[in-house]
Formats: structure tokens, C-alpha cells, sequence
């Protein structure tokens, strides 16, 4: 069989015509039709997948022989994006591909569009899971994704009526080229049930999980090719189906029509993607899907893990520390902590000791956010109801844990409720994040502040006890999607100027920073990022109907809406922008800098000032784009159903961007990045990376504003008594607003919004950092006139990005945490 198999497929463009042809007659069995841009895109798909397979198979085999030690990145998200762009270019088949379609009669960049792209993501935490795929192959490392293969992604977000309205993402009407179903990878995943307890032959205590509804895990499987390498790595994604045993026993029971709908129930667990971002609903069906998912995976690694520990007779359960890394993506996978558990108690047979010290070496855990409303938190007896067996566990860890802090503090019971598991509230409740902490050897914040408000504020006394768990990992993002398939104007000057080794080495760029200084490399940058600015000025007229000055500063924010991001400061500042110009005489209007203000991002369908904030965008984007004194100086755009693919075609276009979060609560922020390597400028608060953006591209070249993270408590404690003078630009701006200029909509939708800014109670200081965004916002206008100068800073900035590549974040993640080393798979000649 390897022998007939062994050779890899070729490449020449002929090869790949006639692998199009094939996979069109005998894939899609479409031989005599005349073929459209999305059959063909199937057919590509295809032919393109034939390519990755191989590697694919390879690389698993190989690891499995070596029996290397393997990272599992265990995320309910993942937000990949498009595959065909990602995959051509990451086999380094993007020209032969190009050319193979060119001379059939098709273009690539058109074929690749016809993809839908899956949305199986909220935003940065999934984006960021991404990212890490794409690096973890790419850097050789043997790792896998775990999640959920959900039926419906992310809704798809509408505008109607100036407001937002969401549609249901099934993005599986086509099929998906680019996934495997594996009928023999089944896992059966208990719910409810009781806990059954005996004595085994040793007379020691054991117990079982019993009764309760059996449900099966079905995976499905994405190749993830790295660039560059023939390492492919694996996304493995499980989906929800009932079992055979759960038909059989319903249905015989006489029940027809309640057998039916337990079955649609089984289905429903992996039906949707949950679209809150960053407030923790409680709801019954996600911790169903939280432990469907984790139940699968820890079966299938462990399952992994034991055939490993068969081959070689040294190794032993005890090990699998040695081979085996989890990475917890937040708290969303955390109950895989008891999990283990009880895999190990009740299945295996081990002591809790051993245990404990086996699964505490296997787990680390990401922090992403410390607002406390995305504090993930489960009542105790819904936990009890659905999954007994691991509310006893927990109730075990936490006891012991206890004890061990009252040995370390006695009496003082402020502490020990504080770091218990079990928050004493009616109904209990169980505090995924305590026992996140408690059941890892690792925990890590995702930029240099959030790292320290997380040690100083989330986990002050985790950190007294264990000052060597916590570490900061800074977020980076994946040059490949970012850089090399979004913005192939600016790669090939890179390219040209370094040659292609940059894609994996983005320290390669430090030495084009001198360039600044040249006048013809700036004039061919400027033309880079005008070819993105026409790309965008094209896509707005041809999809929305909107025309815009190519020569303004384009300005985005782009990312979910929520008040903390302060979407509404933008707004406020536009409508500060727009009373200038109305205000203003034909020569003070011939000074002012022409912008392109765009505004993107989804509002969670619950979140009602999310989704004002949406309106009044809307209806200020009306009123001024109708306005003639705006014509040539102001536009206000907000583009509907922000995604990965919108992104890629708007971050290479932008001048300035918006990272302007309350000082201390964006985490980190992963767009910002993405900007300022495609040669933007950034204006921020001085939060999350933005802090190490500034220090890294030097900070004349970010134009910050407002309080410091470090302010903000005694900002907020002094406003109820002494609240600050408005100003009156922002007094002028909120009375346009409130008195109908944009509209009133009947509900008092914009009073609600400008009433949460009030200065007594300006929670997230808008108000309070008006002045200075002004400030910042004027002196970014004032230094893109001076053009040649604007050049210079969007060169030395961009260049000077390497430690925001996901490539260096991820070796910290394998030095630091995962301790394993790149295993670079090598063809057989
Ligand atoms: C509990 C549940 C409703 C929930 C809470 C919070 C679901 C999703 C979230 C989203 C959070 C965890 C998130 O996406 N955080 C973002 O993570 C990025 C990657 O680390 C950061 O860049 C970003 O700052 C942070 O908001």
C-alpha cells in the first residue's frame, strides 16, 4: 500500500488542470454543465485538498511514531476564516493555481470569494485560536485543535432599518471541501444520571457514573497546513448525534414521538455558537456543550495517549505529563479539569494523589478578560443535575484546596471565600476561573497590563500562594493571513526588499526601518497602500452604493461593539467633526483633513446598548453623508456583518484605526496589531498591547490619549461627588444628539446611551476622555498633511512588529508552558 501511495502529487499547472477536471466530473459529477465561479470553487477546493491530505497523513503518522509529546489547544472557539487563499498559499501553490485557472477561463481571486467562511467565533478569542494554528504548523510543532463543529456560526448581521438584525449562519449549505468526517472516531458523552458507590476488591471507596442520557461525538477533521513546511496539523471539531442504544430504548419503549425529540435534542447541542462576547448568560445548553465537547476530546487524547503508552512498555499513565500539554482557551473548556478527573479516579483506578498530580502537570489555562460580567460562573444545582459525578469532584478539589490555604492563613475566612471555588451565594455557585487556577500548573495573561491587573486584582491571593504560576504570554497574530494573503501589494515590496524569508521571520523587516529615509521606497509605499484604499473605495460602491474620496484619511474601528471599546466616543467625535464643518467658512473647510470614518462589528443580540450604539451610528452616517457641506470631507460608514474576510480587506486600507478601550479592560486587542503591520497608525488608550505597541514602534508614532489604567479607580470614586466639567464640544456634540439632528427614535434609545456618560456616572470615563481623544484625533489629522513624514512613521512602525507575530508568542507558549519542541516532518524522497 505505501508503495502505490508514497509519491506526492504533482504541481505543474497541467497536473493541477487536470485535477480541477477530475474533481469537476467525478467529485462534483458535473461533466456536460457549463461551470460558474462557485463550482469551480468547489472543484479547487477539491484538487487543493487532495494536496493537503497528503502531507496531512504524513505528518500524523510521523508524530505518532516518534511519539513526540503533543499540545492540545482545547478553544469552543475557532474563527479560521476562508481556507482555499490560506491553503494555495501555505503549499506555496498560489501562482501554479493562478495560472492553471487563468488559462481555463477562471480567476482565483474571484474563485476564492465564492467561499463561505465559517464564523465559528465570537471575535479575538477565536481569532486569536486561529492564529495559534496557523503558527503551531508552521513552526513545526505537533499540536491539535479541539472544538465544536457548530451547525450555525456567528449570526449573520443585517442592517435594516439603521439596526441591526441577525440571520441565522448556516454555512454548510455547499458542503465543506475542507473537512474530514471520521465515522471511526465516535466517542459516546453521558448527561444527568446518578452516581452509583462501591467498594472494589481492594476495599477501597469507588464510584460510577450511571443512567442519564448517552449522546455521541462524531469528529470531524480540517487539515491545518503551515507555511512553508510539509507539516499539517489538525483541527478536530465534534459534532453532536444520537447514539444507537439512546433510538433503541426510546423507541421500544413505545414512545415515538418523545423518542423524536430526544434525538433532536441530542442534535441541538452543537447547533449554535453562543454570540455573547464578554457576558456569561448561565444557560443550560451551553455547559451541555462546554461538557459534550470536553467529554470527546479528553476520550480521544486519552485514547492517544494509552496506544502510545502500548507501544512503548516504558511508559506509564503517570507520564502522560510528559506527553501531553492542555491549553485551556479561557474558562470555556475548564470543566475538563474534573473531567480528567474522574477519568482517572473511576476509570483508571488511580489514587486522588496521583491523580491529581497527573492532571494539575497535563492543564494551563488562558485568561482573557477581567470585566467580572464574562466571569464565567455555573449554579451548583445545575451542575448537580447534569453532571453529578464532577459537582462531587469539584466539591473534593475544593476541599482539599481549602485546606491547604487554611494551613497557610488560619482563621481568616475573608480569604478562604475569596479563593474558594464555591461562591456561598443562593444558589451556590461554581467559579470556573477559581478552578481554572486551581487545577493548573500555568496561568497566563495575554498582554504585559492585563497580566499584572490580573495578578493584582483577579487573583491577589492565587498569586501569594503560588507566585510562579502566573506569567504573561503577549498576544501576537500570524503574518501569513495578516500580511502575506491580505496585503500582497505591501509582501512583495517586503519581498523585493528582503527576499520571501520575512513570511516566518517578521525580525527580517527591522532593517527596511532605514528605508523611512528614502524617498522613492515612501513613494512606493504610499502607492501600496493606495492600491488597499481602491480596493475598499471599489467594494464600497460596488456593495453598499457609497462613494468616498480615495485621498481622505481613512479612519476604522473595527471589532465587536461593546461600551468598554467605546464605540460611542468614535461617534461622539464624528459628530463633534461634523458641527466643525457645518460651522466652518469655505477657507477654514479648505484646511480640514478629509476622513473616511468606518465603523464594523456585531452587537450581541441581547446587548441593548450595544445595539443603540449601532443606530445612532447609523443615523448619523445618514445625516452627514447627505449633507453636502460634508461631501469631500466626511463620510460615515458603517459596514454590516464584520468578519474575517471583511478584515482582511479592510485593515491593509487603513491610515488610523481606533484601539480606544477604557485604561485596564480590552485584554489585549489583536486588531490593533493587525493595523499597524499593514503600515496604519494607531489611535489608543494606553491599554492592552497597545502599551507594547508603543514601545516597541516608539511612541511619537502612536497617538495616545486618555487616563491610565492606574487612574481610572480614583477618576471613578471622586466623579459621584465632584464629577468633571463638561466640555462644551461635548456638550454641543450630546445636544445634537438628544435634540434630533440624527433622529429620534421612539424608544429613547440615544438619551439611554448619552445618559451612561453623564459625569457622575461615567462608568467607562467617555466624558472624561473627550478632551484628550480630541487631542489626538487633531494631531493625527495635522500629521498625515505632512505626507512625507506620515511615510516615515507607518514604515518604521510596521517594521518594527516582529514580537506581535503569533510565531514568538507561540514559542513562549513552548518554552514556558508546553515544554515541547518542533518536529519537522520530511517526505520520503
Ligand atoms: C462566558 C462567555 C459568555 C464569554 C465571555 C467572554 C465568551 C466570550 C468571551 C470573549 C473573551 C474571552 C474574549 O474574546 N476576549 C478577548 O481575547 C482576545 C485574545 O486574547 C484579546 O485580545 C481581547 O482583548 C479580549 O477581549
Amino acid at each position: 500500500l505505501w508503495k502505490l501511495s508514497s509519491t506526492y502529487l504533482p504541481n505543474d499547472v497541467g497536473s493541477l488542470q487536470r485535477s480541477l477536471v477530475r474533481h469537476v466530473e467525478y467529485t462534483l459529477a458535473r461533466r456536460r454543465y457549463k461551470l460558474d465561479d462557485n463550482t469551480f470553487y468547489q472543484a479547487t477546493a477539491h484538487s487543493v485538498r487532495d494536496r493537503l491530505i497528503e502531507r496531512w497523513t504524513d505528518t500524523q503518522q510521523y508524530s505518532a511514531k516518534v511519539g513526540a509529546k503533543k499540545v492540545y489547544y482545547l478553544s469552543l472557539e475557532f474563527l479560521i476564516g476562508r481556507s482555499l487563499g490560506n491553503a494555495v498559499s501555505n503549499l506555496g501553490l498560489r501562482g501554479a493555481y493562478a495560472e492553471a485557472l487563468r488559462q481555463i477561463g477562471y480567476n482565483l481571486e474571484d474563485i476564492m470569494s465564492e467561499e463561505k467562511e465559517p464564523a465559528l467565533g465570537n471575535g479575538g478569542l477565536g481569532r486569536l485560536a486561529s492564529c495559534f494554528l496557523d503558527t503551531l504548523a508552521t513552526q513545526n510543532y505537533p499540536a491539535w485543535g479541539y472544538g465544536i463543529r457548530y451547525k450555525y456560526g456567528m449570526f449573520e448581521q443585517r442592517i435594516l432599518n439603521g439596526q441591526q438584525v441577525e440571520f441565522p449562519d448556516y454555512w454548510l449549505t455547499d458542503g465543506n471541501p475542507w473537512e474530514v468526517e471520521r465515522l471511526d472516531v465516535q466517542y459516546p458523552v453521558r448527561l444527568f444520571g446518578h452516581v452509583r458507590e462501591f467498594k472494589d476488591q481492594e476495599g477501597n471507596t469507588r464510584y460510577a457514573w450511571q443512567g442519564g442520557e448517552v449522546v455521541m461525538a462524531q469528529a470531524y477533521d480540517t487539515p491545518i497546513p503551515g507555511y512553508g513546511t510539509y507539516n499539517t496539523n489538525n483541527m478536530r471539531l465534534w459534532s453532536s448525534k444520537p447514539s444507537h442504544e439512546f433510538d433503541l430504548a426510546s423507541f421500544n419503549a413505545g414512545n415515538y414521538y418523545g423518542a423524536v425529540e430526544a434525538k433532536e435534542r441530542c442534535e441541538s447541542i452543537t447547533s449554535v455558537l453562543y454570540p455573547n462576547d464578554a457576558t456569561d448568560e448561565g444557560k443550560r445548553l451551553r455547559l451541555k456543550q462546554q461538557y459534550f465537547f470536553v467529554s470527546a476530546t479528553l476520550q480521544d487524547i486519552f485514547r492517544r495517549f494509552k496506544k502510545s503508552v502500548g507501544r512503548t512498555a516504558t511508559t506509564k499513565i503517570q507520564d502522560m505529563p510528559k506527553k501531553v500539554a492542555i491549553q485551556l482557551n479561557d474558562t470555556h473548556p475548564a470543566i475538563a479539569i474534573p473531567e480528567l478527573m474522574r477519568l482517572l479516579l473511576d476509570v483508571e483506578y488511580l489514587s486522588w494523589e496521583e491523580a491529581w498530580e497527573i492532571s494539575r502537570n497535563v492543564f494551563a489555562y488562558t485568561n482573557h478578560t477581567i470585566l467580572p460580567e464574562a466571569m464565567e460562573k455555573w449554579s451548583v444545582p445545575m451542575i448537580t443535575e447534569l453532571l453529578p459525578r464532577h459537582m462531587q469532584i469539584i466539591y473534593e478539589i475544593n476541599h482539599r484546596f481549602l485546606l491547604e490555604v487554611q494551613k497557610l492563613w488560619p482563621n481568616d475566612d475573608t480569604r478562604l471565600s475569596a479563593m474558594s471555588i464555591i461562591e456561598e451565594s443562593t444558589p451556590k455557585m461554581v467559579r470556573m476561573s477559581n478552578l481554572a487556577v486551581i487545577g493548573s500548573h500555568t496561568v497566563n495573561g495575554v498582554a504585559m497590563i492585563h497580566t499584572k491587573l490580573l495578578k493584582s486584582t483577579l487573583f491577589p491571593d492565587f498569586l501569594l500562594m503560588w507566585p510562579e504560576k502566573f506569567i504573561n504570554v503577549t498576544n501576537g497574530v500570524t503574518p501569513r493571513r495578516w500580511l502575506l494573503q491580505a496585503n500582497p501589494a505591501l509582501s512583495s515590496i517586503y519581498t523585493g526588499m528582503v527576499g520571501p524569508g520575512w513570511v516566518n521571520d517578521l525580525k527580517r523587516l527591522e532593517p527596511i526601518k532605514t528605508m523611512a529615509q528614502d524617498a522613492l521606497f515612501r513613494q512606493r509605499w504610499r502607492a501600496a497602500k493606495q492600491t488597499n484604499k481602491n480596493a475598499v473605495v471599489d467594494w464600497l460602491y460596488k456593495t453598499m452604493g457609497i462613494q468616498v474620496n480615495p485621498n481622505a484619511l481613512f479612519d476604522m474601528q473595527v471589532k465587536r461593539i461593546h461600551e468598554y471599546k467605546r464605540q460611542l466616543l468614535n461617534v461622539l467625535g464624528i459628530v463633534h467633526r461634523y458641527a466643525e464643518i457645518t460651522q466652518a467658512t469655505p477657507e477654514q473647510r479648505n484646511q480640514m483633513v478629509p476622513r473616511v470614518c468606518i465603523m464594523a462589528g456585531k452587537a450581541a443580540p441581547g446587548y441593548v446598548m450595544a445595539k443603540n450604539l449601532i443606530m445612532l451610528v447609523c443615523a448619523v452616517s445618514e445625516v452627514v453623508n447627505a449633507d453636502a457641506a460634508c461631501r469631500d470631507l466626511l463620510k460615515v460608514i458603517f459596514i454590516p456583518n464584520f468578519n474575517v474576510s471583511l478584515a482582511e480587506l479592510l485593515i491593509p486600507a487603513s491610515d488610523v484605526s481606533q484601539h480606544i478601550s477604557t485604561a485596564g479592560l480590552e485584554a489585549s486587542g489583536t486588531g490593533n496589531m493587525k493595523f499597524v503591520m499593514n503600515g496604519g497608525l494607531i489611535v489608543g488608550t494606553m491599554d492592552g498591547a497597545n502599551i507594547e505597541i508603543a514601545q516597541a514602534i516608539g511612541e511619537h508614532n502612536m497617538f495616545t490619549f486618555g487616563a491610565k489604567a492606574s487612574e481610572v479607580a480614583a477618576i471613578r470614586r471622586t466623579m459621584s461627588h465632584h464629577p468633571p466639567k463638561i466640555d462644551p464640544r461635548l456638550q454641543r456634540a450630546t445636544q445634537m444628539i438628544r435634540s434630533g439632528v440624527f433622529g429620534k427614535p421612539k424608544d429613547g434609545e440615544y438619551h439611554q446611551l448619552l445618559d451612561a456618560i453623564d459625569p457622575h456616572k461615567d462608568v467607562y470615563l467617555t466624558a472624561q476622555d473627550f478632551p484628550s481623544y480630541l487631542r489626538a484625533m487633531d494631531e493625527a489629522d495635522a500629521q498625515f498633511q505632512l505626507e512625507e513624514k506620515w511615510t516615515a512613521k507607518c514604515i518604521e512602525s510596521a517594521c518594527s512588529m516582529w514580537m506581535f507575530s503569533s510565531d514568538r508568542t507561540i514559542r513562549e507558549y513552548a518554552a514556558k508552558i508546553w515544554n515541547v519542541e518542533p518536529l519537522p516532518f520530511r517526505p520520503p524522497k
